[in-house]
């Protein structure tokens, strides 16, 4: 017996079948492809931040060979980018990134600030850290997975410095760069990375309907023994300040 030349209806069916899988496979994550491309670009707009900062510290003294300190959040309702103290201290522990100061990019892949968190005692141009600085509770930033966490056991990250946060693909109550803040969040976990406390929260994304509710942002941050190992290793400038 021959078989003949063409495809079969049931051929023909199972290729239908395969094409519509494909073209569903391409069509659904394009948007996802999309969204997961800013994500990956905010997160190093995030790390250059971070990066920075620590360069901002690294060449910011408070007396020259002395004690080292990093800028202070834009406070400034609508932002200009630029740090804003009072005195030699921050008008502020959280506001945005004083990206103009920094000469970085002022803005995320939404279009949105940066928030930034500093324990202003490290951003005080008269007193700053050097390489025996220490962080005592309540004094550190602490990243939990949930606001409701115990500060003095956070289960992401303890005697945190400073945080940089994007508000992530929802930007909730953040501040875009035409001068508008968004509507603020519903998800408490997201809340509590704009609060302005010391607590803040970095975890997987959920949706809204979620128990733990809807938390899309992106944190990145820096502990004390990092910043010292940093801006403060061995045989650097970074000393003590003399005793007055
Ligand atoms: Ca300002
Ligand atoms: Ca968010
Ligand atoms: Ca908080």
């Amino acid at each position: 017996m021959t078989r003949s030349h063409g495809f079969t209806l049931i051929e023909m069916a199972i290729v239908l079948v395969i094409i519509t899988i494909l073209i569903g496979g391409l069509a659904m994550p394009l948007s996802a492809q999309i969204q997961a491309r800013r994500i990956a670009e905010t997160r190093q707009t995030l790390q250059e931040a971070r990066e920075a900062l620590l360069g901002y510290a690294m060449t910011h003294h408070v007396v020259a060979g002395t004690n080292h300190y990093l800028p202070c959040p834009d406070t400034d309702n609508p932002p200009d980018g630029k740090e804003n103290r009072i005195g030699t201290g921050c008008s502020g522990q959280s506001g945005l990134l004083p990206w103009v100061d920094l000469g970085i990019a002022p803005q995320d892949a939404w279009g949105n600030r940066l928030h930034y968190g500093v324990v202003t005692q490290f951003a005080d141009a008269g007193s700053g850290f050097s390489a025996s600085t220490t962080l005592r509770p309540p004094d550190p930033i602490v990243i939990c997975t949930t606001h409701t966490c115990n500060r003095l056991s956070p289960d992401v990250a303890n005697d945190v410095v400073f945080v940089l946060v994007s508000h992530g693909p929802n930007g909730w109550g953040a501040s875009n760069i035409n001068g508008t803040t968004l509507a603020a969040p519903t998800g408490l976990d997201e809340v509590e990375n704009l609060n302005g406390n010391l607590i803040y929260t970095s975890r997987s994304p959920t949706q809204p309907d979620a128990a733990s509710g809807e938390f899309d942002d992106l944190t990145t941050w820096v502990a004390l023994q990092y910043l010292l190992a940093r801006v403060c290793p061995t045989g650097s400038d970074c000393n003590p300040l003399p005793p007055p």
